[in-house]
């Protein structure tokens, strides 16, 4: 401290130093300067008041009127120390205050660091809270990452499940349209099984219309209707047992007999039954005949029994012992049993009737023994390249007319249709004929016993005009002899 400075220690008790800065920043303060802190005592501040140095002016001598001088400078000291007092005092005085704003202010210090410290130890808190509250939401965060994952991923397998399903969706469209598509195919293979099966199991197309005939002499006594119904034919040649409906066709002819001796006559041949009668055999039985253009003589059964005799049998049906569903070839040359049942055969009626006018005759007994008669007043045939035509007279008899439909129809087989069906009469009649849509009359076809038969089609020997289409006669003859 040099001479003529002023110092002044104010000591203060002051925890807090560092409000110094405050001070100095007070505009009349602006000379104070900190000096170091005793480093003993950290708490006790010094201050160092520097005081502007005192400039003397003028010399101070004594030489000059002294009193006057000395009393005129020291008056003037006075003043000028009196008046720096006074400023001193002010300054003390604005210190103090200067102090005690500076105590206030230390003390609003206090309270602010004490609210600093608070407000730290609430800032830290906040930021722990800050931290956890991150740390959390970095938690969270990453359990949100996860369930972003998951959600990803179970977005990924949803879509995928979808996909799935669709393809599957698309699979179950594909196998219900197979599935229909296969009902459908299955329906149609029914369809055609059903129609396989009837085409099998049904016989054939529509027959042809059955008789409708009923006549009022249908015999009597005799049951309409029977269940029993027998068919000789089958019966008779185990051969034809395998037919479900008759007998089949065959094709074996006229075999030539060995005539017992009481019904033959070795002579002749004759021309017909009329010229052996003629000749003197009154007695029916089998004879040899040979029309003028045949070329073989045959032999036939000579009826020489009724209505005066002579009369040539061409067919023969009593038992159903031969089979009469035949080819052509069969019906031309003939076939059966004279003694029997038998045909003579196409050719040879054809020659008969050709050699002169023949008129026709045909018996039939029901199976009550009932004969009736159907007479023609003429018949011949015509050659086989017409189909050996029937060409018949007037009708007269009792059994009814029911050959007259039939009169200039060519001659039908199962293997020559020459009717006028749409289908094969012989086929559904089983016999041959001359047929015309199909028949009045069916005199070569099924044996049946009993009268009434049961069949699908009218293929009995039935004459239309006496018990109808479906009633079997027991027997048959027809016969031919010259018109008297
Ligand atoms: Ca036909």
């Amino acid at each position: 401290m040099g001479p003529g400075e002023w110092s002044l220690f104010i000591l203060f008790g002051l925890s807090l130093w560092s409000s110094s800065e405050g001070l100095t920043k007070h505009p009349i303060l602006s000379r104070i300067r900190r000096a170091p802190a005793d480093t003993g005592d950290a708490k006790k501040c010094s201050y160092t008041f520097l005081v502007p140095e005192q400039k003397i002016t003028g010399p101070i001598c004594a030489a000059r009127g002294y009193s006057t001088d000395k009393d005129r400078v020291t008056r003037l000291d006075v003043a000028a120390v009196r008046d720096l007092l006074s400023k001193q005092r002010r300054e003390m005085e604005t210190l103090k205050l200067v102090v005690d704003v500076d105590g206030n202010m230390v003390n609003e210090m206090k309270l602010l660091r004490k609210e600093s410290r608070n407000m730290n130890s609430r800032v830290t808190q906040l930021y722990m809270q800050l931290l956890h509250e991150i740390i959390r939401k970095r938690d969270n965060s990453l359990e949100l990452a996860q369930l972003e994952t998951r959600i990803l991923n179970a977005t990924a397998e949803s879509l995928r499940l979808a996909s799935r399903y669709r393809e599957l969706e698309a699979r179950f469209a594909a196998l219900s349209a197979l599935v229909n598509n296969q009902s459908v195919l299955i329906g149609e293979l029914e369809e055609r099984c059903m129609q396989v099966y009837n085409r099998r199991h049904e016989p054939l197309p529509m027959g042809p219309p059955l008789v409708q005939v009923v006549p009022e002499n249908i015999p009597v006594n005799v049951p309409r209707f029977t269940n029993e119904i027998q068919r000789d034919h089958t019966r008779a040649f185990a051969r034809e047992r395998g037919s479900r409906s008759g007998p089949s066709p065959t094709g074996s002819t006229l075999e030539l007999q060995k005539p017992s001796p009481k019904n033959f006559s070795a002579e002749g041949p004759y021309r017909d039954c009329l010229e052996a009668q003629e000749a003197g055999h009154s007695t029916s039985g089998m004879y040899l005949i040979r029309p003028d253009d045949s070329e073989r003589p045959m032999q036939v059964w000579c009826e020489q029994g009724i209505d005066n005799g002579g009369w040539t049998v061409i067919q023969s049906r009593r038992d159903g012992s031969v089979n009469f569903f035949r080819n052509w070839d069969s019906y031309k040359s003939g076939f059966g049993n004279i003694d029997g049942e038998y045909w003579l055969g196409l050719e040879g009626i054809y020659n008969l009737g050709k050699q002169g006018d023949y008129k026709l005759l045909i018996e039939l007994e029901d199976w009550m023994g009932k004969k009736v008669y159907a007479q023609y007043s003429s018949f011949h045939l015509e050659p086989e390249s017409e189909g050996y035509r029937l060409r018949l007279g007037t009708y007269q008899g009792n059994a009814g007319d029911s050959l007259s439909s039939h009169n200039g129809k060519q001659f039908t087989t199962l293997d020559r249709d020459k009717d006028a069906f749409s289908g094969n009469c012989a086929h559904f009649h089983k016999g041959g004929w001359w047929y015309n849509a199909c028949g009045q009359a069916n005199l070569n076809g099924v044996w049946y016993t009993g009268g009434v038969y049961r069949s699908k089609f009218q293929d009995g020997i039935f004459w239309a005009d006496y018990g109808g289409g479906f009633y079997s006669m027991k027997s048959v003859r027809i016969m031919i002899r010259p018109i008297d």
